[in-house]
């Protein structure tokens, strides 16, 4: 890793635990396929994504791909951990498909 690197991942890490993510579509008709990115910082080891606003964890990993098969609006959660630290990003009715 290079020292800007390094430097620029020390920088992240010191603002904490904070989740966060960007998904490359939010609308579309069925079947729609998002991927989502968690741009969450604080350098978390477990994300906890919800696609679907069930209480059902649907994924565990950083970048997954979710695929909507009905039409709805839909409200995506992600959990991000930290050891024993956590931080909940909502997002309402992000998700639209007709
Ligand atoms: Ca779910």
């Amino acid at each position: 890793m290079s020292n800007v690197a390094a430097a620029l991942d020390a920088a992240i890490a010191s603002l904490g635990l904070y989740a966060n993510f960007e998904a490359n579509i939010t609308q579309g008709p069925p079947e729609l396929t998002v991927q989502f990115t968690s741009t969450s910082s604080g350098a978390p080891d477990t994300w906890e994504w919800d696609f679907n606003n069930d209480g059902t964890i649907d994924s565990h990993e950083e970048n997954p791909f979710f695929l909507y098969t009905a039409v709805g609006s839909y409200d995506v959660s992600l959990t991000v951990w930290s050891g024993s630290d956590s931080s909940k990003y909502y997002s309402r009715g992000l998700h639209h498909c007709y």
